[in-house]
């Protein structure tokens, strides 16, 4: 663990003497017993003392007079459960919540307001969530895995939740809590899914006492426990021969094993589980479907409330490259769609945003939108595995929201991906979400470079409130962790707003994907994956380029609901920025821009290095206008990540140079 670490966007740095400190004289309220209100005063008295200097004090009755903040729990707010309201009358702030969270949130909201210098007089709000859950699915491991934790790409890097094949639960912990909780999240599992060793006992007595610890503590921050459990559990730790889902020995083993975890650990909201992909078993061992795996879990949960978050991961990974039939991209699809309204109703599919896995450019999943009986939730990815690792800012909210209003035209009409995901299409609120993989590890700085914070804290805002704009959400983050200064907000508002388009420049062109190493997914490597057995290939030759997924290649396309499916059939039509994930191309197929496929790739490339060198110059810029320390760990990253991104530019472009012995039209340097 690392010793020391930021605060991160919960500084509370001095908001300067304003008509908003009255308000934190005293804070009024009826139930300082309740641990989630005993959160928001406590909190509320945090940002007091860095903001204002102040120490508030906690009163049961209205004081007699100052400035004061109330928080009440109403039951009868005409919110959802987890709504509040915020009003702001003569001298005091009055923070309602239908439930304790929500009175939370709301503390949470006014400290915001707050640190972002906003006042709080006259404030008249109402707040509830966009989507029901709102998850973090953490990859930590008892013992890391030493090939990813390296500082460069450390995906992977060490764990907040457990060390020495224990589980940790300290003063850390808590401030993560109060992180997520800041921004709404309300559900975390701690482990990696690939669950294998000492997390296979997470659901046994070796482990209850951690657990409720740290479940209680999660709930005192409105957060519920996941925990992800290998399918195989009734062989790997149970003694059965066999965890065919329909066995009967193995039913009752789920259910022995579920309801002595429940009767023992307290909060815990459900299971995600990752079975038959990459290596993991599942019910296709058993000549089962994933219906009847999912379901098997789901009924031994099922009296307690417990929810199966069960994974559409699923795809042959011992492809051979010489097989040229099947598309990985269509295994989510193929897998699951023929299945829709089998599954369990506390049973929630969850889906990577793309058909393939996080690239930086991937269509929507054709999952979404296309299962009308079924619950969906959408799978993000915050850790930086393909995306720059520790070392390249790739702010991730603009892909995000993208992503959200993807229209999937279910049901024949306009339906995007938030409203499938967030229960309105087919399914109810209850079970709607979306989850990413978490970024947060052990380092001091939470997320491995003080800015991809940027993307946790991103990640929850838009999901409480999906119609906040993606610089409102920077704008607010830059503010809460460093400054209102006009340089410091106009210099990292265009770094992070165009990031993730400069990543793409260098890192994949036109959809492509996986011309990373493989393992760590962290640099280039153009032929890396080309004739290993993951099913991502881009078969580059000396003349053409891509994969054909239309109706006259692998019909991928026709996974769509219309008119998505016509759109991207037609070259015409299909986005440009996805030809070579649907398109198997010329290099002198001519785009739009009117460029080559091959000039564009080169200059994407040499534009990405270009950007880079913009973005150091204003981070050069900020020297003075933030904490020292802080200034200095990013101007090395972005130092990286210049040297970095010429290693892209330069291994990419001499790879498709040598493919083609086609120089830049523009005659710069290409190595040979
Ligand atoms: C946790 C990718 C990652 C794996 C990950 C897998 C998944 O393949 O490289 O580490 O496994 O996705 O999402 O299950």
């Amino acid at each position: 663990m690392a010793e020391a670490y930021t605060r991160a966007w919960l500084n509370y740095g001095p908001a300067g003497r304003s008509e908003n400190t009255e308000y934190f004289r005293t804070i009024l309220c009826g139930n300082q017993e309740n641990p989630v209100l005993k959160n928001a005063i406590e909190e509320i008295k945090t940002g007091a003392g860095g903001m204002y200097s102040l120490s508030p004090q906690w009163a049961a009755a209205k004081p007699e007079k100052g400035g004061y903040i109330e928080l009440a729990v109403n039951a009868d707010l005409d919110t959802a459960e987890e709504g509040y309201t915020i009003k702001t009358d003569d001298r005091r702030v009055l923070i309602s919540g239908k439930r304790e969270i929500g009175v939370l949130y709301g503390a949470f909201h006014v400290l915001r307001l707050a640190a972002t210098k906003k006042s709080l007089a006259g404030l008249d709000i109402k707040k509830q969530p966009s989507f029901r859950w709102r998850l973090l699915n953490h990859w930590d491991t008892f013992a890391p895995p030493a090939i990813r934790d390296n500082s460069d790409s450390s995906a992977l890097a060490g764990s907040l939740f457990f060390e020495n094949h224990g589980i940790i639960c300290n003063d850390r912990t808590r401030d993560y809590c109060r992180m997520l909780a800041s921004v709404g999240i309300n559900g975390l599992a701690m482990h990696n899914v690939n669950v294998y060793n000492d997390a296979l006992d997470m659901l046994l007595p070796r482990f209850y006492a951690e657990m409720r610890a740290l479940s209680t503590l999660f709930e005192s921050y409105g957060i519920g426990m996941l925990i992800s459990l290998n399918f195989a559990s009734p062989v790997l730790i149970g003694g059965l021969e066999t965890a065919d889902p329909r066995n009967e020995r193995v039913q009752a083993w789920w259910k022995e094993t579920m309801d002595r975890l429940y009767a023992n650990v307290p909060n815990i909201a459900g299971f995600v589980v990752k079975a038959d992909s990459e290596g993991v078993q599942g019910p296709f061992d058993y000549g089962r479907t994933q219906a009847d795996g999912a379901n098997l879990i789901a009924r031994a949960i099922k009296p307690h409330g417990g929810l199966v978050f069960w994974r559409c991961f699923v795809y042959n990974s011992t492809q051979d490259w010489r097989d040229t039939e099947t598309d990985r991209a269509k295994s989510g699809f193929d897998n699951f769609h023929p299945l829709d309204g089998k599954f369990d109703d506390n049973v929630i599919l969850q889906i990577k945003n793309g058909p393939q896995d996080f690239q930086i450019r991937e269509p929507v999943h054709p999952l979404f939108g296309t299962m009308e009986h079924t619950h969906e939730m959408l799978e993000f990815q915050l850790l930086q595995e393909y995306t720059g690792g520790a070392t390249h800012v790739c702010w991730l909210i603009p892909e995000f929201k993208e992503v959200l209003d993807f229209n999937t035209y279910a049901l024949g009409k306009d339906n995007t991906v938030a409203d499938v995901v967030g229960g309105k299409t087919f399914k109810d609120y209850e079970k709607s979400g979306v989850v990413a993989v978490a970024n947060a590890n052990s380092s001091s700085t939470w997320c491995g470079h003080d800015i991809h914070c940027a993307n946790l804290y991103g990640y929850g805002r838009l999901l409480f409130d999906a119609s906040l704009t993606a610089e409102e959400i920077a704008r607010d983050w830059i503010v809460q962790t460093l400054s209102d200064h006009p340089q410091v907000v106009k210099n990292l508002l265009h770094i992070l707003l165009t990031s993730r388009t400069t990543y793409e420049k260098y890192n994949a062109p036109l959809g492509l994907g996986w011309l990373c190493n493989n393992v760590v997914h962290y640099g280039p490597g153009p032929d890396v994956y080309e004739y290993d057995r993951w099913g991502t290939y881009h078969r580059a030759n000396w003349e053409a380029i891509g994969i054909d997924r239309t109706s006259r290649g692998t019909a991928y396309t026709l996974e769509y609901n219309e008119p998505n499916r016509s759109t991207f059939d037609n070259i015409d039509t299909c986005p440009q920025e996805l030809l070579l994930f649907f398109y198997r191309l010329r290099y002198d197929y001519v785009l739009k821009s009117g460029k080559n496929v091959l000039q564009h790739i080169y200059d994407t490339h040499f534009e990405g290095v270009e950007d880079v060198e913009v973005f150091l110059k204003e981070w050069d810029a900020l020297e003075g206008l933030v904490p020292e320390d802080f200034f200095k760990r990013v101007q090395q990253k972005f130092k990286n990540q210049l040297a970095h991104s010429k290693e892209w530019r330069d291994i990419i472009n001499t790879y498709f140079y040598r493919r083609t012995g086609i120089k830049d039209a523009g005659g710069r340097k290409i190595y040979d």
